[in-house]
């Protein structure tokens, strides 16, 4: 099997860009996941500190694993958000259906297409939904850079790419050509966080992030930081990658599933702040925001404070427990074996 027609069939399925390197222990990229946990700048995603070893070394997660292809995904759409001070604002990331589920079908579609050609290879799925160090594999398959806000950039299409991987128990012909990082001088990013959470370039105290409060974090009031900053965020934050220059090459993406449901542009915060669950339910089905649960999107709707103790205890405990049902993660084919994903992280 060529690393060619890999590339060929992935491109046909709608991925933005792919590259293929060999297996291997990340140690410089582990080196600073480990510091930055230890700094506790991952704050309560106690999974992001459960498995740095395994996060940083494929072998560990998958023994046969050979190559890792990594893809990316442009989810970039015209659309722009509005500054009033009735509505929201929601990253530009979900504002259409649940990026996991969607690359993790183009991703199905590639294995299974792989396995057919090559009955007996093994194959894991990740879509940050296993321990994976994303960015650091993009870099290495030379999708792009990290930038200083630490996201990955592309140069034709900007930041605004997902991330996946597709471990495989096959050796193939291997991309050597890295991106360089083309930041330079510009510290435009860090210069527009506006609660200071990129610390030093390349480095990101999440406790500090909208994107984290708003999303991760389950308690029934924001850090004042994040709070007294929010911007009408209600859920993650687009400032570091609106302002990076490199946003300029965005284009909009082809991909269907990524256009704007209707209302979440701009939804109205009185709505937010009095959506019941049901409605909560129908209107974040499959789409990322479900992550932060309604107890999380009624606060931060109200600015950061909800004021009372509204299903926080339990919320969230089991996403984060790294524990989906068996079935959803082994699916075995009849010429090979397709190992599916575990840790339904959402970021
Ligand atoms: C945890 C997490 C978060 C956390 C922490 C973010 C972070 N920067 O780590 C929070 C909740 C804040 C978050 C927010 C967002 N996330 Co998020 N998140 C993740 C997750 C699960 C792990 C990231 C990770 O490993 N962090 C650990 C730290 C150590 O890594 P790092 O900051 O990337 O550090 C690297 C470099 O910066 C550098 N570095 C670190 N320390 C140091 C020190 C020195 C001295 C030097 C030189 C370098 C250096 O080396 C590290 C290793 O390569 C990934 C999915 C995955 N499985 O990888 C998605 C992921 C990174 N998130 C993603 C997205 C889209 C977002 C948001 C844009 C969503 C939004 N709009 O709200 C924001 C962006 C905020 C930001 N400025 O980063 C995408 C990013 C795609 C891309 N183009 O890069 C990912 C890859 C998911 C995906 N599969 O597509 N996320
Ligand atoms: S996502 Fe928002 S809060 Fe987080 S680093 Fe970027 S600008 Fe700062
Ligand atoms: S805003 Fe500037 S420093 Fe930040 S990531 Fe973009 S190019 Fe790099």
């Amino acid at each position: 099997m060529q690393s060619e027609t890999i590339k060929r069939y992935a491109l046909e399925l709608g991925f933005t860009k792919i590259g293929i390197v060999p297996v291997a222990a990340l140690s410089e990229e582990g080196r600073h996941l480990r510091e930055w946990i230890a700094r506790g700048f991952h704050g309560r995603m106690d999974y992001m500190a459960r498995e740095p070893r395994q996060r940083s070394d494929p072998a560990l997660l998958m023994p046969s694993a050979k190559s890792v292809i990594c893809v990316a995904l442009n989810y970039f759409r015209p659309e722009k958000h509005i500054d009033d001070i009735s509505t929201g604002k929601i990253s530009r990331y979900a504002w259409g259906d649940d990026y996991h589920d969607v690359l993790r079908d183009k991703l199905k579609t590639l294995l299974a297409w792989i396995v057919d050609q090559s009955p007996g290879v093994e194959g894991k799925i990740c879509v940050d939904s296993a321990p994976m160090m994303d960015k650091a594999w993009a870099v290495r398959a030379g999708l792009g850079w990290i930038g200083k806000h630490t996201n990955l950039i592309t140069k034709k299409y900007g930041s605004w790419v997902f991330l996946g991987e597709l471990l495989v128990s096959i050796e193939l012909d291997y991309d050597d050509l890295i991106e360089p990082d083309h930041c330079g001088k510009c510290t435009a990013c860090i210069d527009a966080c506006p609660t200071e959470a990129i610390i030093a370039p390349y480095r990101l105290d999440a406790t500090r992030c909208i994107s984290y409060g708003t999303i991760e974090l389950r308690d029934p009031q924001l850090p004042e930081t994040i709070a007294d900053n929010l911007e009408n965020w209600v859920f993650g934050c687009d400032i570091c990658q609106d302002v990076c220059p490199w946003s300029r090459f965005s284009k909009q993406t082809s991909e269907e599933r990524f256009a704007p449901r209707e209302g979440l542009i701009a939804p109205d915060l009185d709505d937010l702040a009095a959506m019941t669950q049901e409605e909560f339910s129908i209107r974040f089905r499959k789409n990322p925001v479900k992550r932060t649960k309604l107890a999380g999107l009624h606060r931060n709707a109200k600015g950061g404070n909800e004021g009372g103790e509204e299903d926080y205890e339990t919320d969230g405990i089991n996403e984060t427990s790294g524990k989906v049902p068996v079935s959803d993660r082994m699916m075995h084919g009849s010429s090979g074996t397709l190992i599916g994903y575990d840790f339904p992280y959402v970021s």
